[in-house]
């Protein structure tokens, strides 16, 4: 059984199913989300381009997956277990930018102290966001197990986990699937289907005849929705959070959306994506059919969202000088937060390392990809 798929806003920005009673203020944190959540992709981009990152991951496209689920969770009492194409989830959270910035640079303030890659975020507020971990699909248990917890414990939050088409392979979403199909664990696993993983095309990534019906094999109902229609993916992840916490178990949500852009900065997509399915997917852009929409409705006057726009632009590049101009974290933080107490052999290795480098000055490439 193939799944129909939710719309309420084609790709034009018309209503052509009912919208969700949704108060302005809401509305229009959304649309601000997304705006800054491609500014901040852009300003990435940029700034891998120029050598001053290593390493970034284009979210172009999948705003309105990501933003629209993010606004379905109440951030005092729900977790999100992300995928790396998640930048919206913080941007609609409120997440301080000049830490999302810090941990591009893994500079002296960067939380985990420049030891993750760029775009690997962990923040406990605004919501509780755990590591983004590059092997794929490792945050399905993880979020089916804090989702446990938490319903062992009578506690009334949900845990919301975001993935990929291609992560459907792995071990962990067919793991996480069933322990949470079995006990029901209130968990709202999002699969961001873009259509490809890094070259892999869907219709070699499964013999499905989509990504919601995975579901019925763990007895988790399974629903599809436009991804680049952020009322639908809120209306489709609020009810499947609203399941969540009444005690009715997971909801597998297909998001339909599309990578524009490459994988990550050390791919080149013209290599295989079709010059035309990019031209396709930009007619169906998240950003521009919500604004139509936004107009429409009078919820945005005249020029407001090019100003939204601006003062996004004007803000990334302001923070990220910020984040740039301070200093890598300390040499001796390689060796912290190891051992609670560190043991002598250690700190022998500690003193050789920073006189080592203080007297011979080990060069560092700065300009070195990750090979990702
Ligand atoms: C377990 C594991 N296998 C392979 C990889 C290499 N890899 C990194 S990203 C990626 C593609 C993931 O595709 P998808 O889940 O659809 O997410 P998308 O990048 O499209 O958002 C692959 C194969 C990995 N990181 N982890
Ligand atoms: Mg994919």
């Amino acid at each position: 059984m193939s799944h129909d798929l939710l719309q309420i806003l084609d790709a034009k920005g018309r209503k052509v199913g009912r919208a969700p009673r949704v108060k302005k203020d809401l509305l229009l944190r959304m649309f601000r989300a997304m705006v800054e959540t491609r500014a901040f992709d852009e300003r990435c981009m940029n700034l891998q381009r120029t050598g001053k990152i290593g390493f970034s991951v284009p979210n172009r496209g999948v705003e309105a997956t990501s933003v629209g689920a993010a606004a379905a969770l109440d951030p005092a009492s729900d977790w999100i277990a992300p995928h790396y194409r998640d930048f919206g989830m913080l941007f609609f959270h409120g997440m301080s930018l000049e830490r999302m910035f810090d941990n591009m640079f893994g500079n002296r303030d960067d939380v985990a102290k420049g030891r993750q890659m760029p775009v690997h975020f962990s923040f406990r507020e605004p919501i509780p966001y755990l590591s983004i971990s590059s092997p794929l699909g490792t945050q399905i248990p993880h979020a089916v197990g804090i989702a446990m917890a938490m319903k062992k414990r009578g506690e009334k939050g949900i845990a919301l986990t975001s993935f990929g088409d291609g992560s459907t392979s792995t071990p962990g979403f067919h793991s996480g699937m069933n322990f949470a199909g079995v006990f029901g664990a209130p968990v709202v696993f999002l699969c961001q289907n873009n259509q490809w993983a890094i070259s892999c095309p869907v219709e070699k990534q499964t013999a499905s005849e989509d990504f919601a019906v995975k579901g019925e094999a763990y007895g988790v109902p399974g629903v599809r929705v436009d991804g680049n229609d952020v009322l639908a993916v809120y209306r489709a992840v609020s009810q499947a959070v609203k399941r969540a916490r009444a005690g009715e178990g997971p909801t597998l949500v297909e998001a339909v959306t599309f990578r524009m852009g490459g994988h990550s900065t050390s791919d080149d997509p013209s290599r295989y994506v079709p010059p035309e399915l990019f031209a396709e997917w930009e007619e169906r852009d998240p950003i521009q059919r919500f604004e139509a929409w936004l107009c429409s409705e009078g919820l945005l006057e005249e020029g407001e969202a090019e100003r939204i726009r601006e003062e996004a632009e004007r803000k990334m590049m302001e923070v990220s000088k910020v984040s740039e101009a301070k200093p890598r974290p300390p040499l001796a933080t390689i060796f912290t937060d190891v051992y609670a107490e560190m043991p002598r052999h250690l700190e022998r290795q500690m003193e050789e390392c920073i006189h080592h480098h203080a007297t011979r000055g080990e060069g560092v490439d700065e300009k070195g990809e990750f090979p990702l």
